[in-house]
This record gives structure tokens, C-alpha cells and sequence, in this order.
């Protein structure tokens, strides 16, 4: 089927076919890095979950592997489930991961490579005494999953870890557990962390960060750096959103602290705004940077992804750091490998759109993108907005149709050049609140990316902090059924999965819009580069 096989991505991550859900234990081991991720072999539909495997020497041009676990014993028969890599000091490697057991209770299980001297990790060695961790007292037999990498810990050296989970209040908790071995483990009194109302935490991620780099979990911990923060992010199965907040940790006291109360896990930020589900980081020793890859699901049907026999991407690995200009959130930034694949680029800077208008950008294949825009809005038209304009909301207020004093405004994307109406808009819109600031929404229009009717189209997107200094700065990466959006340098960011109709190959263009009722928005930058493939299928080896 020739429209569904443009759904597939040329330079975002994805197996030949079938089923993906969560990246797994992504690492770097002697010089490739690794990525394995939750897989159905069989189909395109979850289920029979293995363990998928890929190389990489850039994170961006991969080789696909067999698989490296399947799901074979008592203790994993119903799924080989999430897990994550700890490299120890001598350079080895354990990989702990949840089985879910011939009676669907969850253990924690360890697998080790089977020759570790192969760089490209190709066969791994479940632990002949697995499992290695069974659901403590008072802990859901099936609320007891996806263990993270593992740090060592001053006061004694050992090693912890954390296993998301449930109490019986429905709050989210974290677990932490102590061992020196990755067979016996001890856990440790208390709860690291607890949300009220939060449900299951899946897929927790707990890493340091600070501005410009990336840190390494156990030498944060020994380190005297107090610029230091500690993430903790989850995934709520409740809401199928990843939350991160930041905060201090207490290793002694087995606790971790959130420096904003009111923005506590699950409650406050979220990594993406769109479709961006079971994330995990790694530390990348060789470019002292802290990685996350994020599981980006399909949002149309079931059926459409039986039809076209797979399901799902991973977003591109992005760069996170601590945002030191705010304090207050995260940077998120697609790694620099990317832009290895920047081909055919066009400068549109300079550009004013007035109010009320599109200006199409002349392109020459418009289906996979890296476009990079600052915008700034006409001062006196800012100056006269001076009534407060309360209660926006990306979701609930019309998406980039809607019209107010200062915005929206932006670009859309694979849009129909015919104009019969395929578009994913991408936008700031601008406010003056009660408090006499202006405000900013960063919001992405699902609405009418397709004219299928199978699909989930929102709008998504939130508040998004942008200093006095500071443009309005989008970078969107377009690739043909999945647009991702990072707003003020990853400050917040947003992933759509699309799937156009009309708004194919050559018919596919990127507009610029001013959606403004009285304010001119002038382009002051505007880069459009199209982006090479990274796919080469001869690269598929070992099969
Ligand atoms: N996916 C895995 C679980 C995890 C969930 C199963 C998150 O381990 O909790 O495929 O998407």
C-alpha cells in the first residue's frame, strides 16, 4: 500500500516492521551505542514482547541486530519487559529488566553479555538464577516494574536502584534497593518518592543534570559540585505522559526532595507536550552528555497498523540538560549528529508576514525537514495590547485557527501546496496576563494534519517561559509521519504523529502564518534544511 508506506520515517528510528514500544537499556559499550527497545516479532500490535536490538556508531545511521531476548523462560514467558544498562567499572555490563511470569507477576530478572568482548553486545545470558527481585510486602504482583540503570552510592559504595510501582492509595512510589552483586538485592527502608493520586509510575528514570553537559549518575553522587540537580522522571499509566521534576537527593536519607512543591512528578512538567511515552536517558561518557530517547506510538488505528505491519518510532535522541537560564526546567535538544544529514539549505530570514496571512517557503522536498525560525513581534503592536487576556489554552481555544491580539503564529507543516487543507501547525501565541507580563503558549495543531478520520488529532502544547532577550525560537524536525518541535532551545517540546492524505512527496510544502488579528511578526531567522536518510537497509546484519 503505496500512501502507507510513506508513513515510514527516513532518519527517525524504527524496525523493519512490527510492533515497538519503550527504548531499553540504551548505552554506549566499546564504541557503538546501543539501543534495544520493547518488541512484538510477530506482528504490529503489542504483544510476545522481546527485546529488539540496534547499533550505532552516531545515534542517528543504525544497524539492525537479532534480537537479544526473547521471552523463553517461567520468569519472562508473558514478556521480556522494560529495562535498563549499568556499566561497571571494570567496563562490564548488567542489564536488569522486569519478566513478566507464566502467573503475570513482576520480577526484576538480570541478563549479562554472553561474550563481552563483542562490542556489538549480540547474544545476551540470563542469570541462571533469575529472577532476582520479587514484588515486596504490600506491593501489586502486577504494579512492580522497569528497573533503572543503576549508581553507586558514597556511604557504602554499593549500588542502588530505583522500581516504580503503586500504593494502595493510588500514589505513585518509587523503590529504592541496595547490592553490590545485581543478584542479591536489600531493600531500603522508606520510599524515595511518593505523589498522591499520581497511579503507577512506570518506566522511572533518576539522573543528575546541570548546564552545558551531561553528568554521570555515580559521580554526581561523589562529586562536591552543588550545582548539581537530580531529575526524577515517570511515566504515569495513568495518563500516558512522561513528568520529570527537578529536585535535590538525599542518598543518605534515601529520599529526593522537589525544589517546586507544586511541580512535583506528575503534576507539573512533562518532556513533551504530544505523543512521547516511557523515555529513558543514558550518560554518553564520550561527549560528556545525558541522552533520552522516547517512545513516539502511532495515533491512528489499530487496524491502519495491522494494514501497513508496524507500529511506532523513537523520537530522535535528544540532549538533556538543566536550564540554567530559568533554574526552573529542562533543555531538551535533538543531539548534534542530526545535522550530519542537513542537505539543500535555504536561508528565509528577513521575512514580515503580516497580520492575517500565510507566506509559502519554496522547497524543493518538503517531507523531511530541520527547520530552525526566531520570530519577533512588532513592539508597538505589543505595546498596545494592554487589556489582560486570560484563560488560553493550546487544547481549548480554537488551535491555530483561533485569532487573538498576538498570536497565533508560526509554521505549518506537511501542508497540502494545493491548499485543500492538510496541515500541522506549529506556533507561538502571546498574551498579556493579569499581571501586566506577557505570556507564552507553545502549541502543535493536529487538527487537520490529515484527512483520514481514524485518527487521534489534538492540540497540544503549554506555557512555555521566553526572558525579556529572547525571540520567539522554534526548531521543528519534519520526517514524513512525525513532526517534533522544540520551543526556546528545547525549553518545552512537542511530537505529532501525522498522517496526510494530500500532503505527500512533492505535494507536501511548509508555510509561514500570522494568525494575529493586529501584529506584523517579522522572521528574523529562518533556516530550512532537508535532511538526507540515514536508512540504508544493506546495513541490516546478522539475520
Ligand atoms: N511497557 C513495558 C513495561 C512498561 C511499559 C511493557 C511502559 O515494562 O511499564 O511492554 O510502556
Amino acid at each position: 500500500n503505496a500512501m502507507l508506506q510513506w508513513q515510514r520515517t527516513g532518519f527517525h528510528f524504527q524496525p523493519e516492521k512490527n510492533w515497538m514500544n519503550d527504548p531499553n537499556g540504551p548505552v554506549l559499550y566499546k564504541g557503538w551505542y546501543h539501543l534495544f527497545y520493547q518488541y512484538n516479532p510477530d506482528g504490529a500490535v503489542w504483544g510476545n514482547i522481546s527485546w529488539g536490538h540496534a547499533v550505532s556508531r552516531d545515534l542517528i545511521h543504525w544497524r539492525h541486530l537479532p534480537l537479544a531476548m526473547v521471552p523463553d523462560h517461567w520468569y519472562d514467558v508473558n514478556g521480556v519487559w522494560t529495562g535498563s544498562a549499568t556499566l561497571l567499572d571494570d567496563g562490564s555490563l548488567a542489564m536488569l529488566y522486569t519478566g513478566s511470569t507464566n502467573a503475570s507477576v513482576q520480577v526484576q530478572c538480570l541478563a549479562v553479555p554472553a561474550d563481552p568482548q563483542d562490542p556489538l553486545l549480540t547474544n545476551w545470558t540470563k542469570y541462571h538464577g533469575n529472577p532476582v527481585l520479587y514484588p515486596p510486602p504490600r506491593v501489586g504482583d502486577r504494579d512492580f516494574r522497569d528497573p533503572t540503570s543503576a549508581w553507586r552510592d558514597p556511604s557504602d559504595g554499593a549500588w542502588r536502584i530505583v522500581i516504580g510501582s503503586k500504593d494502595d492509595h493510588h500514589a505513585g512510589i518509587a523503590i529504592t534497593y541496595r547490592t553490590t552483586d545485581f543478584v542479591h538485592y536489600e531493600l531500603l527502608p522508606g520510599l524515595l518518592h511518593r505523589v498522591e493520586a499520581t497511579g503507577m509510575w512506570e518506566c522511572i528514570d533518576f539522573y543528575p543534570v546541570v548546564g552545558g553537559e551531561g553528568v554521570d549518575m555515580t559521580k554526581a553522587m561523589y562529586s562536591r559540585n552543588k550545582d548539581v540537580v537530580h531529575v526524577m522522571k515517570a511515566s504515569m499509566d495513568d495518563d500516558r505522559h512522561d513528568y520529570y521534576a527537578l529536585g535535590r537527593y538525599d542518598a543518605a536519607a534515601n529520599v529526593w526532595i522537589p525544589m517546586d512543591p507544586d511541580a512535583d512528578v506528575g503534576i507539573g512538567l512533562r518532556y513533551d507536550w504530544g505523543k512521547f511515552y516511557a523515555s529513558k536517558t543514558f550518560y554518553d561518557e564520550a561527549k560528556r552528555r545525558r541522552v533520552l530517547w522516547g517512545w513516539v506510538g502511532e495515533t491512528d488505528s489499530e487496524r491502519a497498523d495491522v494494514t501497513k505491519g508496524w507500529a511506532s518510532l523513537q523520537s530522535i535522541p535528544r540532549t538533556v540538560e538543566l536550564d540554567t537560564k530559568t533554574g526552573s526546567n529542562l533543555l531538551q535538544w535533538p543531539v548534534e549528529e542530526v545535522e550530519t544529514l542537513r542537505t539543500n539549505s535555504t536561508d528565509f530570514g528577513g521575512i514580515t508576514i503580516d497580520h492575517g496571512s500565510v507566506f509559502p517557503l519554496n522547497l524543493h522536498r518538503a517531507t523531511q525537514l530541520d527547520i530552525l525560525a526566531e520570530f519577533a513581534l512588532d513592539p508597538l503592536a505589543v505595546d498596545s495590547v494592554t487589556e489582560a487576556d486570560v484563560g488560553y489554552n493550546c487544547s481549548t481555544s480554537g488551535g491555530a485557527a483561533g485569532r487573538g491580539a498576538l498570536g497565533p503564529f508560526g509554521l505549518l507543516v506537511l501542508t497540502d501546496k494545493r491548499q485543500k487543507g492538510e496541515q500541522t501547525a506549529v506556533y507561538f501565541y502571546v498574551f498579556r496576563g493579569l499581571d501586566g507580563h506577557l505570556h507564552t503558549h507553545f502549541c502543535q495543531d493536529e487538527s487537520r494534519s490529515s484527512h483520514a478520520n481514524d485518527i487521534v488529532k489534538r492540540v497540544v502544547g503549554s506555557v512555555v517561559p521566553v526572558l525579556d532577550d529572547e525571540l520567539f525560537a522554534l526548531r521543528i524536525l519534519v520526517d514524513h509521519s512525525i513532526v517534533e518541535s522544540f520551543a526556546q532551545g528545547g525549553r518545552s517540546t512537542a511530537t505529532s504523529r501525522v498522517y496526510p492524505t494530500e500532503a505527500l512527496y512533492a505535494n507536501a510544502g511548509v508555510f509561514l502564518f500570522n494568525n494575529c488579528t493586529n501584529a506584523r511578526v517579522t522572521v528574523k531567522k529562518l533556516v530550512v534544511h532537508e535532511m538526507d536518510s540515514s536508512y540504508n537497509q544493506d546495513l541490516v546484519i546478522g539475520l
